[in-house]
């Protein structure tokens, strides 16, 4: 069977979920965000990873139902984490042909109604290719976005064609820097130059810098000190259940 006919019964039949990633601040170290990741698992093991399936459902049309999906299960996350009493801001990914789809932005906007998120509590994270398509039309949309109360955020920063300068006219909030950068920024020196730039550029425009895939102390130490606002990767948490988490934000509060 296809992969498309099989993400199909996946979307009935709910073999897929939402797995969280902590975002903690680089300073304190408390957990003050979490990235929503999706997961297509049977037993705890993958069936596919999101790099195989994400593109078949783009190719097929089915990205907005998943991707509806994906939003509609972040924001009853929400609600229960406020209900729980740990309310904590959650990032969902959103691909290119779903941000594009003309049901986009009347699902996100009758979501954010029904199950009252707030200001600050949901945050899409977008790519500089979808950013960058589209022209005045995404500009206005992504600036009405965030009108509503939804943070933006510029995903897998440096490994498209936007250059810094770029950065002024995107009305994003954070910036996330591609876990390549942090993969060689003890190693190699260049790297190193060009993360610090990065982060000190980001910072004057008055955003917030996110590194991804922080996997070492070290690595974390020089994030911090170059000025990084938050850190997300393996040395804090891999992505983890929803229920997992919860236990994490209780043991933490
Ligand atoms: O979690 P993992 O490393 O397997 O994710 C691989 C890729 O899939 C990443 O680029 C990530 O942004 C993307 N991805 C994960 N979950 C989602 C999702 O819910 N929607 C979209 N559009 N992309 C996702
Ligand atoms: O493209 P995006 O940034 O959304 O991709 C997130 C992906 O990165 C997820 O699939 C997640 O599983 C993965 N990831 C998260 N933390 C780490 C890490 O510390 N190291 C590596 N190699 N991958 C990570
Ligand atoms: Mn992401
Ligand atoms: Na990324």
């Amino acid at each position: 069977r296809n992969i498309e006919g099989a993400l199909r019964d996946a979307l009935a039949h709910e073999t897929l979920a939402l797995h969280y990633q902590p975002m903690v601040d680089a300073h304190s170290g408390r957990i003050v965000g979490a990235e929503a990741l999706l997961r297509w698992q049977v037993n705890g093991h993958d069936v596919f990873v999101p790099d195989q399936f994400i593109p078949v459902a783009e190719d097929s049309g089915l990205i907005a139902e998943l991707g509806e999906w994906v939003l509609h299960q972040a924001c009853m996350q929400s609600r229960q984490w406020r209900q729980h009493r740990h309310p904590i801001p959650i990032s969902v990914n959103v691909s290119p042909l779903q941000f594009r789809h003309e049901r986009f932005q009347p699902q996100l906007e009758s979501l954010l109604d029904s199950y009252g998120i707030g200001s600050g509590e949901l945050e899409l994270e977008l790519t500089e290719r979808t950013m960058m398509a589209g022209g005045d039309a995404t500009t206005r949309l992504l600036q009405r976005i965030r009108q509503r109360g939804v943070r933006l955020s510029l995903d897998d920063f440096g490994t498209g064609y936007c250059s810094l300068s770029y950065l002024k006219h995107f009305p994003v909030d954070a910036l996330k820097i591609d876990r390549s950068f942090v993969h060689d920024v003890i190693a190699d020196p260049d790297t190193a130059a060009i993360t610090r730039a990065i982060i000190a550029m980001a910072r004057s425009l008055g955003k917030t810098v996110i590194a991804e895939g922080v996997e070492t102390a070290a690595q974390a130490d020089f994030l911090r000190e170059a000025g990084c606002t938050l850190l997300q990767g393996f040395h804090y948490g891999a992505p983890m259940p929803a229920a997992e988490l919860d236990r994490w934000l209780a043991a933490t509060a």
